[in-house]
């Protein structure tokens, strides 16, 4: 696989040429081709309009690279539709919005403190599997409100869910998500103790006069620990990587804290953690003067979208003190990112923190990871990221 030779902490725009000619790129993915939509404008447009681009389609369609292989579950209420998504939603949006509590931000700031003295113990660490990883699987105790201890269970599924080292779609290893929610769910339906978790939260709901099944809580459950999975953990990593490279960012942030806030929302924009997502046409259509069919595939290009000139002044830089930020990271219209509220959150601390506690992050050794979409190769985060935090 080739990849670019560039500094740990830079992340290459590959779609410039692309995005400034058609600005949409049809790629191969498993035989059902995706037109990836690339600029901000398109992207945004496209987004709004849930009725001709469907997100509702034949479930794991909407993901590139595609799912449909390997699962038949759909999640919820990412793949689903209005009306059925907007009283999907209305059902979690709440729970996914105690993330800005004070308490949450106290009990994330002991977490994240826990894995820096971890950090600055053990000397040289390696990022990703040893700092990001545990980090967001415990981070992730407090989105479902259920025991800490869980994590260690989950770091043992590696970095992604429905991916592996050497398979980028793994049915086997969906199969151990799937049957550990279902034991999950099982046990919060007669454990009257655990009342206080997101299973219960999803048990005790009214959807459309009637109580989720089984099935619709293990598709908000498989979304819950799928989409903020590997995304988070880039994220993280990446940030690290960041200022690494640019210590003279985290010494303003140290003298001026309220910068976190508009730091958390460039470096973002600048590492796009999940680089698309897909739409099926319900009928014939036109994207940036290019006909797309009914029934077939395009893709919402964030991270295109977020290196746009017509939007973003400098956009291959990061200003980490941007003002007017309208990156499309955590998407855009009804199926904006869910777990915004906890990933911004657990960037704002971890940003915080390292202002606070971190004078130098030397990379020690690293493996970049590329993604390789048709003739884009992007840059998304590390397979490695051997560091020394002091
Ligand atoms: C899906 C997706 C959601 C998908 C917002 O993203 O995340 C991916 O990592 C999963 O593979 O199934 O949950």
């Amino acid at each position: 696989m080739p990849t670019k030779k560039c500094p740990f902490s830079e992340f290459p725009d590959p779609f410039a040429a692309a995005r400034e000619a058609e600005g949409i790129r049809e790629i191969d993915d498993q035989g059902d081709p995706v037109k990836m939509v690339l600029g901000h404008r398109n992207v945004r447009k496209s987004a709004h309009d849930w009725k001709t681009f469907q997100s509702g389609a034949t479930p794991g369609r909407i993901v590139v690279p595609s799912e449909v292989n390997i699962r038949d579950i759909r999640q919820i209420p990412f793949e689903t539709d209005p009306p059925e998504h907007t009283a999907y939603r209305a059902l979690v949006e709440d729970w996914f919005r105690r993330p800005l509590g004070e308490a949450y931000e106290v009990a994330l700031t002991e977490l994240i403190n826990g894995e820096f003295d971890r950090a600055l113990t053990a000397g040289a660490v390696e990022v990703v599997h040893d700092f990001s990883l545990p980090l967001q699987s415990r981070a992730l105790t407090l989105l479902l409100n259920c025991p800490r201890q869980e994590a260690e269970h989950w770091i043992g599924w590696g970095t992604h869910v429905f991916r592996s080292d050497d398979d980028p779609l793994d049915g086997s290893k969906a199969n151990q998500l799937y049957d550990y929610l279902d034991a999950e769910i099982a046990r919060a339906a007669v454990d009257p103790k655990s009342g206080e978790d997101l299973y219960a939260h999803l048990l005790q709901a009214e959807y459309k006069g009637r109580k989720l099944t089984p099935e619709e809580i293990k598709g908000v459950m498989i979304l819950t620990f799928a989409g903020g999975r590997d995304t988070v953990i880039n994220a993280v990593t990446n940030t690290l990587a960041y200022f690494a490279g640019h210590p003279e960012d985290l010494a303003r942030i140290k003298e001026n804290p309220e910068l976190s806030t508009r730091a958390v929302e460039e470096l973002v924009r600048y590492f796009s953690p999940l680089t698309h997502m897909g739409r099926v046409a319900t009928k014939d259509a036109e994207v940036s003067g290019c006909p797309v069919a009914a029934d077939s595939r395009i893709s919402l290009s964030w991270a295109a979208a977020n290196r746009d000139p017509n939007v973003f002044e400098k956009p291959n830089e990061v200003v980490i003190d941007r003002k007017g930020n309208p990156h499309l990271s955590f998407g855009f219209g009804i199926h904006k990112c869910l777990g915004a509220p906890h990933a911004r959150q657990v960037l704002k601390v971890l940003i915080n923190t390292l202002a606070k506690r971190v004078k130098k992050i030397e990379v020690l050794d690293h493996e970049d990871n590329i993604e390789q979409w048709g003739e884009f190769d992007r840059k998304v985060g590390f397979h490695r990221l051997k560091v020394r935090i002091s």
